[in-house]
């Protein structure tokens, strides 16, 4: 039995938890145990200035590390303040625990109070409500164990009277990693890896789909190898941008955001095979992208039933790498490798043909967003961890080439703007070496401008580069469409060189792209964050955002 107050043994219990970093904003409701926290040995504790940037900051450390992130916030307005984050989590299936106080239950009356739990069940987020003095080792592995195993945010609400009080029950705390199943690589069931494999040795012209289901399996090169037995062209879905840039037959990302010559190749796919993709609205472009294909999917968790479409015809269900590796290997069996969808002609189109060739006129003072993106692909090394920020101009930047979709953070599912400045910082925090990009838009990067505080008095070193086009983009665009003022979603381009500088940090207005490689290397000299903002054209549409405009709808 242990006398400690009960914050002081929530925090140890974490600790148990093997928790290295806590992403926090103090209040009554959380700030015994968030200091108990800090006093734990090696424990980094970072204090933002918003409740949903801790929380986005320890989604950020989770997309670095692929440990849980875990943020505090205080009760009622805390909590409320994190309703967006929460959702994206959510969406993006992020293992988040947020220690969260909750109202005194020994009060008549507490200005704060409101009911928690329904703000955090209707996000999609797990609720856990602390109230029994005794049992609070059980409500931390909860909330360790349904975030790691559900892959889902969970708030811990404890009422901070009652952490105050001395804690009653044993203090050996046994930890969730010993309730979450370990059941190693799911095998595929052979009958439906035969089924597959009689499509597959049918098909004239198929394709994979790749995503991140392939990367946490470490199917990459089996991927690979199926592709080249069936002839198959390789493509990712967007978090799984990079996988194959190194291969001839690569076409990118599929989806909304895919090249042109990826579009043409799909629209004439017989066959489609999804690997540890979870063929969301995005991937599929809304059901546009592949429509002649038969679809196949392996994946641990095959649904039926996916953003309102049928996801696929044929399922395999196992672990990427144990799925396709059965796959290669029955195929082999059956006979010579074929060429399928593969030839020295195709290769030729998929290297020569541009992404995007539309002309568009930009003014001056003002660069193309593709121009940009290709300077800055140039100047910033490939081994650096990228964050994608929203918005039309997020398109541009998928175009990058050579980089890992291990460096890659994109947790744009809810489509909220707004959080990746926090995302790149948790992603910051996490790795420590400063070879951290952020690429954002303006009207996305001052919806927490404040935070440029945090980055600073923790000394926090990313680069962000903000593709400024003084405007919400993605509504000036569909404004102008539809033959309506845009004029309450332009600002101006914000000067975000003073604007770093007025919080202590670096910052320049690019006025040339030729400027880039020496400011890179003025960068990497130093040891602050920086921002380099690059005025952009508000004419040059994305392919995505033409299509969108030509259709009269669709998700952005
Ligand atoms: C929290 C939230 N508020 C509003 C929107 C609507 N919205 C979508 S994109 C966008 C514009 C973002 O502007 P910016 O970051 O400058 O990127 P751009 O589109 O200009 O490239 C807005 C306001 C949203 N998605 N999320
Ligand atoms: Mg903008």
């Amino acid at each position: 039995m242990s006398s400690l107050p009960i914050y002081e043994m929530l925090a140890q219990a974490f600790a148990s938890e093997g928790v290295d970093s806590l992403f926090n904003l103090m209040g009554d409701g959380n700030m015994h145990w968030a200091t108990a926290m800090s006093k734990i040995d090696g424990m980094r504790v970072y204090h933002a200035r918003h409740e949903h940037c801790a929380c986005g900051m320890a989604m950020g450390y989770y997309s670095a590390t692929g440990k849980t992130g875990v943020a505090s916030v205080t009760c009622g307005p805390g909590v409320t303040q994190i309703a967006t984050a929460l959702s994206t989590a959510t969406r993006a299936r992020v293992p988040l625990v947020v220690f969260a106080g909750e109202s005194p239950i020994n009060a008549k009356w507490y200005n704060q109070q409101i009911e928690q739990a329904p703000i955090v069940t209707a996000t999609g987020a797990h609720y856990v409500r602390a109230h029994s003095a005794k049992l609070m080792h059980e409500y931390v592995r909860e909330a360790c164990y349904v975030a790691r195993h559900e892959r889902r945010p969970t708030v811990l609400g404890v009422p901070y009277d009652l952490q105050k009080q001395p804690h009653v029950g044993p203090s050996d705390y046994k930890t969730s990693a010993a309730y979450i199943p370990q059941t190693g690589r799911t095998p595929p069931n052979p009958e439906t890896v035969a089924l597959l494999v009689e499509k597959l040795s049918a098909a004239q012209r198929p394709i994979i789909i790749a995503g991140r289901g392939v990367v946490s399996s470490g199917a990459q090169a089996a991927v690979e190898e199926l592709a080249e037995a069936s002839g198959a062209l390789l493509a990712t879905t967007l978090p799984g941008r990079g996988m194959f840039d190194h291969n001839p037959f690569s076409l990118g990302v599929a989806g909304g955001f895919a090249s042109q010559v990826a579009r043409d190749l799909f629209a004439e796919s017989d066959l489609v095979i999804a690997v540890g993709a979870s063929l969301t609205y995005y991937t599929v472009d809304g059901g546009n992208l592949f429509p002649k294909a038969y679809v196949a999917q392996i994946d641990e968790r095959p649904l039926g039933l996916r953003d309102g479409m049928l996801a696929a015809e044929l399922f395999v269900k196992a672990d990427a790498k144990a799925g396709v590796e059965a796959v290669t290997r029955e195929l082999r069996q059956r006979g010579a490798a074929k060429n399928g969808y593969r030839s020295p002609k195709i290769a030729q189109r998929i290297a020569e043909t541009p992404v995007d060739s539309a002309e568009f006129s930009v003014a001056p003072s003002t660069f193309d967003p593709r121009h940009v993106i290709a300077a800055l692909d140039r100047a910033i090394p490939k081994d650096w961890d990228m964050v994608s920020g929203s918005g039309h101009q997020s398109y541009f930047q998928t175009h990058m080439r050579g980089r890992k979709p291990e460096n890659f953070h994109v947790l744009r599912e809810f489509g909220a703007i707004g959080n990746s400045i926090s995302i790149a910082m948790g992603v910051a925090a996490a790795k420590g070496h400063g070879k951290v990009v952020l690429i954002e838009g303006d009207g996305s990067l001052i919806m927490h401008i404040q935070e440029l505080e945090t980055i600073r008095r923790h000394g926090l070193r990313l680069l962000i580069c903000v593709l400024n086009d003084g405007a919400y983009g993605a509504e000036i665009h569909k404004l102008r469409q539809d033959g309506l003022d845009d004029s309450g979603a332009i600002f101006g381009r914000p000067d975000y060189e003073s604007i770093a500088k007025g919080f202590g940090l670096r910052g320049a207005n690019i006025k040339d792209l030729g400027q880039l490689p020496a400011l890179m290397k003025a960068y990497d000299a130093q040891g602050t964050a920086e921002i380099w903002n690059i005025p952009i054209s508000d004419q040059v549409t994305s392919p995505r955002m033409r299509r969108v405009m030509v259709r009269g709808h669709g998700v952005i």
